[in-house]
Formats: structure tokens, sequence, C-alpha cells
């Protein structure tokens, strides 16, 4: 079905909506049921007001049907037709006038408006719609730990592809004593684990950098907990027998497409060292909060790595190979470090572990509040160590530990909460500063770095007393 933007205009001394049963004609006339029989389908109509002026917003297989359907219109007054799109596609196209080129068709993938439509139809806020990329919004987060699947910050770098299950393989090869391709079921009837991991973006925050640093403004959205279910990595890699001379487990995408400056196009790919691969609690995960992974997480399978910044947990992951030297592909090497400029030098440093944060649910930024009774609520998380502690500041008063409440996981974020009271009026600030058991706390800045990593800068959430 294609869509059309249509529009009727007819002289005032005959309008026929002035005529009671001429306007009862043509309303059922625009009726579903006779619509349908037209093979039109009517999304949206409405009458400019003393302009004799209605526009349709219709679908219709082609622009045939609809000039059927209008016949008794156009012997009224005019008809004009016109191929219209959704905003979704044609911002996801690049634009009023241009269209993507066309994907090198080795992986079918998700159409970008119809993942573009359920991510703003899910309250998503969406920094680009081809690929995907939207962040969690932070009111969202009120409620349980885990986060709706709907509601999942997603951060892509390809078209997302769109995998068939009953052919898909998980190959596991090179350094191997039996090198496997394991099915859907065969995953199925290999051990489980269920854990609750917060994935986090290392751009998350990125917009708080001054100067600005290119790259996906996230916001403070770029992170999210569900509940994975798979089979432990480790039971995987033992079903292979890993040999003694691999150093690093490599991990690999179905997804890929052009990367800029380079020719061809690249998968999405990235590496563990064997040991982290072993000692982090890696799961391959085909479920997340209890249903199949949804297509733009990961489906069928994808690797969860807690505490780890997410860049590491492959989506759509469909090779697992152990290598025996440092892998250096673009997703490892050429981005997601931290560049530094120290003393004249340039200082690199892989991201790994999450950096230890707070995020203020409640308030929100620019909410106005009643003098009296103050709930300051949030969640925080390290991937170092658990949180130890949570302190709150408001305006220029001390900092205050918050009560940490609900469940505890070793690998998820912890919600937390103040109760306070506040007198005076005007305009204040709320601040949140996490602490973890490794005694991590959040920096009043973070040190600027190239790329825009790890910004888990105290959040500020500036409110009106009134
Ligand atoms: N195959 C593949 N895996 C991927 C990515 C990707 O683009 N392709 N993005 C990574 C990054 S940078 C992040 S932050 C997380 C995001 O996971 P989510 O979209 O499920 O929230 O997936 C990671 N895994
Ligand atoms: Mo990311």
């Amino acid at each position: 079905m294609a869509l059309f933007v249509v529009r009727h205009q007819h002289e005032a001394q005959r309008c026929p909506a002035e005529d009671p049963s001429l306007g009862a004609t043509l309303l059922n006339y625009l009726s579903r049921p006779n619509v349908a029989t037209h093979g039109v389908d009517i999304r949206g109509e409405a009458v400019v007001q003393g302009e004799h002026t209605m526009y349709l917003i219709v679908e219709a297989e082609d622009e045939g049907r609809i000039r059927g359907f209008m016949e008794p219109f156009a012997s009224a007054g005019t008809v004009d037709v016109y191929p219209a799109s959704t905003c979704a596609r044609v911002v996801a196209n690049g634009g009023c006038t241009s269209s993507l080129p066309e994907l090198e068709d080795t992986v079918p993938v998700v159409e970008p408006e119809e993942a573009c439509h359920h991510a703003i139809e899910a309250g998503l806020v969406v920094h680009r719609a081809h690929p995907l990329n939207c962040e969690t919004s932070i009111p969202a987060l009120i409620g349980g730990v885990v986060m709706p699947n709907a509601h999942f910050y997603v951060r892509n770098h390809f078209p997302i592809p769109e995998l068939d299950r009953s052919a898909w393989r998980l190959e596991v090869g090179g350094l191997v004593d039996r090198p496997l391709a394991l099915t859907w079921r065969d995953l199925q009837q290999m051990p489980s684990q269920t854990l609750v991991v917060t994935l986090e973006c290392a751009g998350n925050g990125r917009s708080g950098l001054a100067p600005r640093v290119d790259g996906e403004q996230w916001e403070l959205g770029a992170v999210s907990t569900a509940e994975w279910t798979g089979v432990p990595l480790v039971e995987v890699l033992d079903r292979a027998g890993v040999k003694a001379g691999a150093t690093e487990v490599l991990f690999r995408g179905a997804d890929r497409g052009a990367l800029p400056g380079q020719p061809g196009t690249e998968s999405f790919e990235r590496s563990l060292s064997v040991d982290d691969a072993r000692g982090s609690d890696a799961l391959l995960a085909y479920a997340m909060n209890g249903v199949p992974l949804p297509v733009q997480h990961g489906y069928p399978l994808r690797l969860i790595v807690p505490g780890w910044y997410a860049v590491t947990s492959v989506k759509w992951l469909t090779e697992i190979e152990l290598i025996d030297r440092a892998f250096a592909g673009h997703f490892q090497t050429g981005s997601y470090f931290y560049e530094w400029q120290r003393d004249e030098q340039v200082v690199r440093e892989p991201v790994t572990l999450q950096r230890v944060r707070s995020i203020i649910t409640e308030p929100t930024d620019g909410d106005e509040l009643t003098a009296g009774d103050l709930a300051v609520r949030g969640v925080a998380w390290s991937g170092a160590a658990p949180i130890a502690r949570v302190e709150v500041s408001i305006g220029e008063g001390p900092w205050r530990e918050a009560r940490l409440v609900g469940d505890r996981h070793r690998h998820s974020w912890q919600w937390w909460e103040l109760i306070s009271g506040v007198e005076h009026s005007g305009a204040t600030t709320i601040r949140a500063r996490a602490t973890d058991l490794a005694s991590r706390t959040q920096p009043e800045q973070v040190e600027w770095n190239r790329l825009g990593y790890g910004n888990n800068a105290i959040q500020e959430v500036a409110v009106q007393i009134v």
C-alpha cells in the first residue's frame, strides 16, 4: 500500500455540504465500508474552514484507485492526488528529496520507517532514524527495576538485520577443539541462566560535554535494565573446547554497513580476552524480560556482558571465533576508546566497565513543586562494584545519604530515594552522587575526551519551588 494526500476543492456556490441530503450522501460515501469497497483506506480527513477545501490522507495500491474513488468529488470540483510519505520515512531516507543508497542485499533488514514508528509510539526519544538510535525518556524510568522492552534504549550502527530463526546458526570456530554450529533449539537445551543486567551506552551523557563532541548527542537515557535469559558463554566455550593458544574471543553480529571513508562494508564485531569472556558472567541471551529478544535488541541471540559498557554486548550474534591476536576491528580500536591529551601526549584507553553513575528520575528538570515534603528518587549503578551509597544535595545544602530501595542485583541498577523537606521557594537545583563499593564516586566534571565517552559527571536537576 502507498500513501497519498488528496485535495478536493469546489466553488463556494456549489458547496455540497450545505444541502442536508447531499451532505448525508457525502458522509455515507466517506463511511468505512463504502471506502473499503474502492480499495482505499482513509487515514485522516479534514476540511479547511471557509475555504471549500478538503484534504484526505489515504492509503491505496496505486493512484488509479484513488482517482476512481474520488470521481464524485471530481465532478463537483477539482481533485489533486499527491504521492506522500510519513515523516519517519522521509527522515530515515535523509530528507524530502533524497533516497538512501540501496544496501548490499546480503541480509534482509527491517524497514527503517517501521522501526522508527515503533520507537516513536513507545515514547522513545529518537536521535537518528536510520540507523535507528533512540534513548529512554527519563520519566519512563519510574517504576520497577526492569524497563519494558518497548521503552529500552536502542543503539545501532547499521540497519537492523531481520534474521530467520530456523535458518540461523551460532557458529563457534577458530582455535577450538570442536567447531560448532548451534541451532536455536540446541541452545534451548543447554543449561540456562537469568540475570538482571543494566546496559549503558558508553556515549550516555555525551551531550553534556563541552566543547561539543561529534556522535549521537545522548542525554542521560542511553541506559536501561532488563532481565536476560540465555546460555552462559562459558558453557558454549567449554563445549567447543578452547585451545591453549587462544587469547581472545571475537563476536560477530549479522548487521553490516559502510564505515566513513572506507570502501566496502564491515560487520559489527567486538572481542573480549579469554579471561574476561570466562570471568564476566557473560550470557548468550535469547530472551529479554521473559519474551524472545525483540528484533531491534538482537533477535534471535545477543551477547550480554554484565558491568561493561554495552558496545561489547553484540546483538544478532552469528559467530564466535577464538583467535590468538589482538583484534583490531573498527569497533574495537577505531572507536570506543577514551582519548586524552596529557602533557603533549595522546593517551588512549579502551572503554570497558561502566563508570559509577546515578540518575535522578524524580523530579525532572523544569518541574514546579510545592514547598514541604520533597521526594527525590533515581537509579544508580557501576560496572566495577555494587552501589555503596547515593547522596543528594538540594540547593547549596550538604550531601545527605539517600536510602537504597528495592531488590539488589549484582549487575543491575539500584533504586534510591530521599524524602526531605524544602521550605524556601524559588529556583533550586537537586544533585545526586553515587559511590560504589570499590570507592569510585562521581566527579563534578569528567575529563573531556575526544570521542565523548564515560561522562558520569554529577547530574543536576533544576526545579522551581512555589
Ligand atoms: N551487532 C551489533 N551489536 C551491538 C551494536 C550494534 O550496532 N550492532 N551496538 C552496541 C552498542 S554501542 C550498544 S550501546 C548496545 C545497545 O543495545 P540495545 O540497542 O539493545 O540497547 O548494543 C551493542 N551491540
Ligand atoms: Mo553504545
